[in-house]
């Protein structure tokens, strides 16, 4: 007998636990079993209420979905085929319910297949029947404690203010989707110095997604979930429809992954976004490893062609070597927010951005200051020769269209 079952029978440090253990840790384990076939179904439920588990029970998965989001679940135990939505579909519907909840699938006629999308799905374990009723009470025990410890994993990174993310892949694609449904862009002001008022703005992802609650964690999820691709039409679908209903919006920023380039709609002209490629700047990390993009000078002429033009985004944000620069060959510089914070105190970073401005200018490119937070940044950096500064200073992003305040 495992420590929980002991616990749930002497009472072990009853005082204590009662004390500082939060009350849906003493309660008992509540269990879904899911089987289309009515003896096996009664037998385990039986099995496992006689073990003090409160059992509830369902001969099909669109039951057990109605039953998961009804009420909350220690450990899901169903069995793999079953008509209509089976096991596995079942565990990936259920991530739309419950983030968290372990499913243990059980199988009659196990295939390596089956058992490899029970595992990448995130399946807690996957037994093949008969299960011998120690084995399966082990693994039920097991489940309900790694449901607990996950629980008070996210309380403690709520505790602790950071983001727990999401686990296995069901719950990163379900994460991802609805990251994808809520995503909207923000626009922030990019101020021209000469004139003091807006030349563009630059468009940033933004999603309603807790479970990514920034653009990096929506952009780690696609890179993981291969949608990398969907995430970027989307988002430069979003970023265009504004700018392209009004001249006043002036020329629109938008930041490209790598695989960005790679995607044809990118050079479609039906885009939302190649409609308007004159207003466009397409920014580029310099921290990109554009040498595994193949053909870069034949897709970054075609894009030249349709009117865009091409920013290096982050330029001297601690990389070596001036391997994106030299290929993007770029029109538009954006140095990075750390040269710029307190760049009033720091003479060192006066005479860096001093160079790499007047050498961008000399190649013909215009400069772009990123981060700028106060005047002695903005001031500091006019007095550098900057063509345009961007920083919550001036406007955080915001809905479309935020104004500005020199
Ligand atoms: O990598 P890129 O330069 O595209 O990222 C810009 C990011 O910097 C955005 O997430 C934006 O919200 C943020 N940002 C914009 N202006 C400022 C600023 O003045 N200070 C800081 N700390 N961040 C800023
Ligand atoms: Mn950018």
């Amino acid at each position: 007998m495992t420590s929980m079952a002991s616990a749930r029978v002497i009472g072990v440090s009853e005082s204590v636990e009662r004390h500082d253990t939060p009350s849906s840790l003493r309660a008992p384990a509540a269990v879904l079993v899911v089987d289309d076939d009515e003896i096996l179904l009664r037998g385990v439920t039986r099995m496992l209420r006689a073990k003090g588990f409160v059992v509830s029970s369902a001969n099909n998965g669109q039951d057990a979905l109605k039953l998961a989001s009804s009420q909350r679940f220690d450990v899901v135990l169903s069995d793999i085929s079953m008509p209509e939505l089976d096991g596995v579909q079942l565990l990936r519907r259920l991530r739309d319910v419950d983030m968290h909840v372990p499913v243990v699938l059980i199988t009659g006629e196990p295939t390596v297949s089956t058992a490899a999308a029970a595992m990448e799905y995130g399946a807690f374990r996957y037994l093949t029947k008969p299960v011998d009723p120690d084995s399966l009470l082990a693994v039920v025990e097991r489940a309900v404690s790694y449901h607990r410890m996950a629980r008070m994993k996210e309380r403690a990174a709520d505790l602790l203010g950071v983001s727990a993310g999401p686990g296995d892949r069901v719950t990163l694609e379900v994460g991802f989707a609805r990251a994808l449904e809520s995503l909207w862009m923000a626009f922030q002001p990019i101020v021209e110095v000469r004139t003091r008022s807006v030349y563009g703005y630059e468009a940033l992802m933004r999603s309603r997604e807790p479970s990514l609650p920034h653009p990096g964690a929506v952009l780690d999820a696609a890179e993981r979930l291969d949608t990398l691709d969907v995430l970027g039409r989307t988002a430069r679908e979003l970023a265009a429809a504004p700018v392209a209903s009004t001249e006043a919006a002036g020329f629109l920023f938008v930041n490209l992954h790598v695989t960005d380039l790679l995607d044809p709609t990118l050079t479609s002209p039906d885009s939302a976004l190649s409609k308007i490629a004159s207003r466009v700047v397409l920014e580029i990390t310099e921290r990109a490893a554009l040498d595994k993009v193949s053909n870069i000078h034949e897709r970054l002429t075609a894009l030249r062609r349709m009117g865009f033009r091409i920013a290096v985004d982050d330029l001297g944000a601690g990389y070596a070597g001036l391997t994106s620069f030299a290929l993007l060959e770029p029109e538009v510089v954006k140095l990075d927010m750390s040269l710029v914070r307190d760049i009033d105190k720091s003479s060192t970073k006066q005479k860096v951005v001093r160079s790499m401005t007047s050498l961008s200018q000399d190649m013909g490119m215009l400069v772009v200051a990123e981060g700028v937070e106060t005047p002695a940044e903005r001031d500091t950096l006019e007095a550098l020769g900057c063509d345009l500064l961007q920083g919550y200073f001036f406007a955080k992003p915001g809905p479309p269209f935020p104004g500005v305040r020199w």
